[in-house]
């Protein structure tokens, strides 16, 4: 039995699995839960955030719009399954024109520490790099220093200091669709100035493991367990129809989260239902937040599905670690 280290959630979205399979994923069967018309401007509405707030949830979602530009809206729900989508992109507050100037927002994550909601993104300066920001109310928003110089994408915070220093996770990248993609950690004493970067775990270029041969990247926060941090990430290949996006998990030192304990050699998740399959972005699974409850164990992990719509699936912490376990290279 593991147990994740976290407070309880007694509303988060549930489903028991209806059919037994070799994954240790299921889908909910209400999926997609937010269509490509999430609010009144959105083309699709995909790779995106949500967190516990007051009595409920609140988000920070990616909706391109239909003139296909990429930005991130605040949004709210009761249940984690019904969203309340704003109109209006979110504007962010701050003391510097030059940071606050928007090229594009994409692929937010989420995550208390302390007092503050913190955002990342993947931010437009010239080309992607990792935008951060915070807020206390979904309302009002501060943006801080980008985290990265170009180009880097799914920068993840863990969700508390380890041994004193903030940590992220990140994938540097080029200014395309990027062929190649290992996943990296930074260390910071103020959230402001990143170092100490090290190398976490990388694509993996054989054939025993080919559905992450192309790249990987962090996904949804790190959960804490004692047995480590789970992380859930996508993994990418390259086929004669273009990138596959799949979901892996592993598990990393609680105190060293360079170090990798165990990674799936098999993937936990593809693509494999229409909406997944068909999109503006076919076969793409892509997972950016989980909640859960540390009473039951029980995950709900929010996907943008072919980069159109958003969904949710469902593992148990027992359930994702034993397969970590049992896969691992
Ligand atoms: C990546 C990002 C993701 C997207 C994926 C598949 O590079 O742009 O937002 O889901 O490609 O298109």
């Amino acid at each position: 039995m593991t147990k994740i280290i976290g407070t309880n959630l007694t509303n988060m979205p549930w489903q028991e699995r209806k059919t037994e399979g070799p994954l240790p994923l299921w889908r909910f069967d209400q999926n997609p839960i937010i269509g490509r018309d999430g609010n009144k401007v959105s083309n699709s509405v995909f790779n995106s955030a949500i967190v516990p707030y007051k009595d409920g949830y609140a988000g920070v979602f990616r909706c391109d719009s239909r003139s296909i530009s990429m930005d991130i809206f605040a949004g709210f729900s009761d249940d984690g399954i019904h969203w309340h989508i704003e109109d209006e992109p979110i504007r962010f507050e701050g003391d510097d024109p030059e940071i606050l100037n928007r090229e594009f927002r994409y692929d937010p994550r989420v995550i208390l520490i302390d007092d503050k909601y913190y955002i990342t993104w993947c931010n437009g300066y010239h080309g992607p790099t990792i935008g951060l920001g915070w807020t206390k109310d979904f309302k009002t928003f501060v943006q801080m220093e980008n985290a990265f110089l170009p180009f880097n994408r799914n920068g993840v915070l863990f969700p508390r200091k380890i041994n004193g220093e903030y940590m992220m996770l990140s994938r540097p990248s080029d200014n395309g669709h990027t062929p190649f993609g290992d996943i990296f950690i930074s260390r910071s004493p103020d959230l402001t100035y990143w170092g100490k970067h090290r190398f976490v775990m990388g694509a993996e270029k054989g054939d025993y493991s080919a559905w992450q041969s192309t790249k990987i990247g962090p996904g949804p926060v790190p959960i804490e367990t004692d047995e480590g941090w789970l992380i859930i990430y996508h993994g990418v290949i390259t086929t004669c129809n273009g990138f596959v996006y799949r979901m892996g998990s592993a598990l990393l030192d609680i105190d060293e989260p360079w170090k990798v304990l165990y990674r799936t050699r098999d993937y936990i998740m593809a693509p494999d239902v229409p909406y997944e399959q068909l999109g503006d972005v076919s076969n793409v699974v892509f997972p950016c937040a989980t909640i859960q409850d540390s009473a039951t164990g029980r995950i709900a992990i929010y996907y943008g599905a072919a980069d159109t719509v958003t969904g949710i699936a469902f593992t148990t912490v027992d359930e994702l670690v034993a397969y970590t376990k049992k896969n691992s290279f």
